[in-house]
């Protein structure tokens, strides 16, 4: 069933959640919705499409993992370039463990999430462990993180059940505020404090040879009452990524604020 909802942005004021206060202070002074998805495979690329699209995104989503020749450097430049546009970082790691796991998952190895990601986000099925793991590594790293469930996912085919996404937003409440939202396809806490970014969106086409299915940001956001849109080939695909991000920011605060 469509929502019917437009999107709770601005809610910032019933916050307690410092990182989701930051990312609608962002949201609000960029005029930005959009989050990049940079699925890019080399640091050189990132850094590339990091700085490009800057000065258009609220957030900037990476697979860590994907990026070949990843180091400690790769993060500090990031980080830089975070600060020096105004965006924050979400790792799309989608932790799935058991809570001592994603304890060392998140905060060690090549990656060490911990030390440099402002979003990251989980799959629920562990339970509430995994919740607590990620907690507990990210009050160890000192640092503020936030948490979004993946409460919905965009793939054709997917096993996620009208009953799985309710438990998701029980959960979620029952962390708030480390956990300050969620991944999926439409609104799901009517108030609104607890946010949803959605993935799938493309103008251009309609889905992949692998499942993914693209709505539209006027979709999206009128229809189904999402609040910030992840764009990934639709932008980093395009002939000018800098230019795409900035017709995509353009396009999703208007459908809001026009
Ligand atoms: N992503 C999805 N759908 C989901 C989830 C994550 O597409 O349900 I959870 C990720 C995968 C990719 C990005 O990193 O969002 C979408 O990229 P494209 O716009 O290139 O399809």
């Amino acid at each position: 069933p469509e929502t019917n909802v437009p999107s709770a942005l601005p809610v910032a004021a019933s916050s307690s959640s410092p990182v989701r206060d930051q990312l609608y202070s962002i949201a609000e002074k960029k005029r930005s919705i959009l989050c990049v998805a940079a699925d890019v495979q080399s640091t050189k690329e990132l850094l590339g499409i990091a700085d490009a699209v800057g000065p258009h995104i609220c957030v900037l989503k990476l697979h860590a993992d994907i990026i070949q020749d990843w180091t400690t450097d790769t993060s500090r430049r990031l980080r830089e370039l975070a600060d020096k546009h105004s965006f924050m970082l979400f790792e799309d790691r989608k932790f799935a463990d058991i809570g001592n796991t994603v304890v060392a998952q998140f905060s060690a190895g090549v990656h060490r999430i911990s030390s440099w990601a402002d979003i990251v986000n989980a799959h629920a099925i562990p339970g509430p462990g995994l919740i607590e793991g990620l907690r507990h590594a990210c009050a160890i790293s000192g640092r503020m993180i936030g948490l979004l469930l993946v409460a919905q996912m965009s793939s054709k085919g997917n096993l996620i059940d009208e009953r799985y996404t309710a438990t998701c937003l029980r959960m979620a409440r029952e962390a708030f505020p480390f956990c300050i939202g969620f991944i999926a396809q439409e609104r799901l806490d009517p108030t609104g404090k607890l946010f949803v970014m959605a993935p799938g969106v493309q103008l251009d086409s309609k889905g992949d040879q692998l499942g993914q299915q693209y709505n539209s940001p006027q979709y999206l956001l009128k229809r189904k009452g999402v609040d910030f849109l992840i764009v990934g080939r639709g932008i980093y695909g395009s002939e000018e990524p800098a230019k795409a991000a900035q017709m995509y920011k353009e396009l999703s605060w208007s459908v809001l604020h026009g």
